[in-house]
């Protein structure tokens, strides 16, 4: 694994569990976990369960003794590591979004079919199409539950840079991240969207905005939470981004990423509504998923809140009874557990960095718009 911090943890942590429970045809031998800094790689190492750290990942990706790599770090390095990774033969698991741009993604698609043909994985890390509730609620979808997909309503909200003195991080560089709450958080609502509906974007129009742009350095960080130091740094990325979109289907969609929506901590909310009912999530209530069926009789007819936590519903029977829930980690073992069966299977796993390079192209539009206000099409 290359990066150890917020992403690190929660990926190390899904590698030692997956196993526990559920039946993987291979079993993850965290062999080595990868940072700049010795010191702190060994730290890490240590804390979440590496055998050994290293400082340099061109080393760690050519090892003979390491099957796949996963990639923790800031967008700025993805393809660099991922392509390096891949024409090592090795498998890959990216966190989102997969690159910076689409010239990025392009060659990281490019790269990861090469590999594929070679029997080699890649796989892009939109970890909360893993939650139970989003993969029933993608299963309805596919069954007819709701009929003719008409309307999206997708938000990510959070509030950890609200305060115009929180300090920089990396995520409110445009070097580093790519773009601010566009790609970090609104990524995850166009692939929800997209996956729940099965369905694609083919056009998008909107604007970001960045309402704070300068900011106290950080002394340190962790997690999205930081100390600030002495100096003061530009944010260069958005703060919120808001967009519409339409889908192949006939589909309209409306979306927001903001880190600002002050009180949201990680609200993930989509409502989709169909010609013969709805379907309503929100992340800060995970377990439940609400469904409207149109054809219920006025009197009795509601939204019903269905606790997605039976062994009927996705994923579900591997962990604890009816009724007990799930939580943030849990989305990332089944990451683990869809990768490797995948890679057991001999087949592509999915999300595909090919999945990944279409909400880059998403994401790419919304930002042209944002200075054009037009309409931009998703090239397919
Ligand atoms: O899901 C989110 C991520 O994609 C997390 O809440 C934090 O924001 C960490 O990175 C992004």
């Amino acid at each position: 694994m290359v990066g150890h911090a917020f992403m690190g943890a929660a990926h190390s942590h899904a590698w030692r569990t997956a196993g526990h429970f559920f039946d993987l045809p291979a079993r993850p031998v965290l062999r080595v976990v990868c940072g700049r800094d010795a010191e702190r790689a060994a730290a890490a190492a240590d804390r979440l369960g590496w055998e050994s750290s290293a400082t340099d990942w061109t080393e760690v990706v050519r090892r003979d003794d390491v099957d796949l790599v996963d990639i923790c770090t800031p967008g700025d390095t993805h393809a660099e590591i991922a392509i390096a990774a891949l024409e090592a033969g090795k498998h890959v698991l990216c966190e989102k979004p997969l690159a910076n741009s689409v010239a990025e993604a392009e060659a990281m698609t490019a790269a990861a079919e090469a590999a594929a043909a070679r029997g080699v994985r890649a796989m892009v890390g939109f970890t909360y199409r893993r939650v139970p509730a989003v993969a029933y609620a993608r299963q309805l979808v596919a069954e007819g539950r709701i009929g003719e997909v008409r309307h999206v309503r997708a938000v990510y909200l959070q509030d950890w840079i609200a305060d115009p003195e929180a300090p920089m991080s990396w995520r409110l560089e445009k070097d580093k991240a790519g773009s601010g709450a566009l790609g970090d958080i609104g990524a995850h609502i166009v692939d929800m969207a997209q996956f729940i509906t099965g369905d694609r974007l083919t056009s998008v129009t909107g604007q970001l905005r960045t309402f704070v742009e300068s900011r106290p350095l950080a002394a340190e960080h962790a997690g999205l939470a930081g100390t600030a130091g002495s100096g003061r740094g530009t944010v260069t990325v958005d703060d919120a981004a808001m967009f519409l979109g339409h889908f192949a289907g006939g589909a309209m969609a409306v979306f927001e990423a903001t880190r600002f929506a002050t009180g949201r901590k990680n609200a993930i909310r989509i409502e989709v509504n169909g010609s013969l009912g709805s379907l309503a999530f929100d992340f800060e209530d995970m377990n439940v998923l609400q469904l409207h069926d149109a054809r219920d009789p006025a009197p009795y007819a509601g939204f019903r809140r269905i606790l997605v936590t039976e062994p009927e519903h996705p994923y579900v029977a591997a962990w604890w009874p009816a009724g007990h829930g799930l939580g943030y980690e849990h989305g990332f073992t089944h990451q683990v557990v869809d990768l490797v069966t995948a890679i057991g299977a001999g087949v592509d796993p999915t999300p595909t960095f090919a999945d990944g390079l279409q909400v880059q192209r998403v994401l790419a539009a919304v930002e042209e718009s944002s200075t054009t206000r037009q309409w931009q099409e998703i090239p397919s």
